[in-house]
């Protein structure tokens, strides 16, 4: 068994979330923060069996796209004092970790 941790863009979270349900994939979602922009962005934990991983990877890849975008990043107003200037970031389509399990129980 494999955990799937997703990082994933919050504008394309439910057509992921969507996905997961019609392929009976489970998962839990959460809101989190990305640390440069400090955004909002959903991260998807899914625990699954190793022949689904390929699956699983596929869905995440079809359903998140990368974009573009100029942001005023909070970070560089930190580093360097306070002056504020627009940057441009590819942000996505996925960060995606997956990792060995090495126990999974349902009590
Ligand atoms: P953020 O940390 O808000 O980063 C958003 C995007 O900003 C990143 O997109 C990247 O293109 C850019 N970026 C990040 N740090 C930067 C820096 N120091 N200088 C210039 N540009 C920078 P992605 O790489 O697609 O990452 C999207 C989100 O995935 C991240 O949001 C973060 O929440 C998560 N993430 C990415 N790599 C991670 C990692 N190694 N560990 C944990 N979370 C990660």
């Amino acid at each position: 068994m494999k955990m799937i941790i997703a990082i994933v863009q919050s504008k394309d979270s439910n057509r992921l979330r969507k996905a997961f349900a019609k392929n009976h994939i489970q998962m839990t979602q959460l809101s989190t923060t990305g640390g440069f922009l400090r955004e909002g962005n959903a991260t998807f934990l899914i625990g699954i069996e190793d022949e689904r991983v390929q699956d699983v990877l596929e869905i995440i890849k079809k359903n998140a796209k990368s974009r573009e975008q100029y942001v005023t990043s909070q970070m560089h107003m930190d580093v360097e004092g306070g002056s504020a200037f627009p940057v441009n970031v590819q942000i996505g389509g996925a960060t995606v970790f997956v990792m060995p399990v090495e126990q999974f129980h349902k009590f």
